[in-house]
């Protein structure tokens, strides 16, 4: 190969492997795992887990991109017992990510579908780092696409709470989705055996303590 294909090829090659190592990430089935949360109101899950079917439901589109159409194999379909109740989502991101939008496949009517997402966003350390609250948009008919719902933060997230509510308690959609960064600052447990300056500080005043009342015992 003459040099100049050759330094072609290799820079190229570079420009490739700078892009992909900083190019957004579709969080899916592939990377992230999503279940049923405690936080479940009483209701029924209708034909949800027919045949062995699974909540993974929620996080089976390929790309944020991806159609799906309404059946029993695609979708979710919950009804609360009473208004206000709602359908609890847990999902763990595995390390933390910058999201930057959030995908939801909403069902095609109003008499089923969601109308409020409540989101709440946790670091690796289950630290509290945002809420949102989503009114998304009825799904496209007849392929479902999804609405795509732009995020300026927030970051260093690996747990999200979503808590899905329908007006008539019905909550039927297709899949929820992210497109997030790797979070640069990964947030790193406490190092154990390294007391904070708190604990130091307490640690002076026994201490002192201890020495006065000595002290006080010998006088
Ligand atoms: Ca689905
Ligand atoms: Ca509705």
């Amino acid at each position: 190969m003459p040099i100049k294909k050759t330094a072609a090829v290799f820079f190229g090659l570079l420009a490739i492997v700078g892009t992909a190592s900083a190019a957004p990430v579709y969080l899916n089935i592939s990377n992230i795992t999503v279940e049923v949360g405690p936080g479940t109101s009483p209701g029924s899950f209708n034909n949800t887990f027919n045949s062995g079917q699974t909540i993974n439901k929620v996080i089976d589109a390929p790309s944020a991109a991806a159609e799906e159409f309404h059946n029993q194999t695609t979708h979710i379909w919950y009804t609360a017992e009473q208004v206000g109740g709602g359908l609890e989502l847990l999902f763990d991101f595995g390390l933390e990510y910058d999201i930057t939008t959030l995908h939801f496949w909403n069902y095609t009517g109003e008499s089923f579908d969601v109308d409020t997402v409540d989101f709440t966003f946790y670091n690796a350390l289950d630290q509290l780092q945002g809420t949102l609250a989503v009114n998304p948009a009825l799904g496209s008919s007849p392929g479902i696409q999804a609405e795509d719902i732009p995020l300026a933060a927030p970051l260093n997230v690996r747990y999200v709470t979503a808590f899905l509510t329908g007006d008539n308690r019905q909550v039927d959609f297709q899949n929820i989705g992210f497109t997030a960064d790797v979070s640069d600052d990964q947030t790193q447990p406490p190092t154990p055996g390294v007391p904070s300056p708190g604990t130091l500080a307490l640690l002076g005043l026994g201490l002192i303590g201890y020495r006065f009342a000595n002290r006080r015992e010998r006088g």
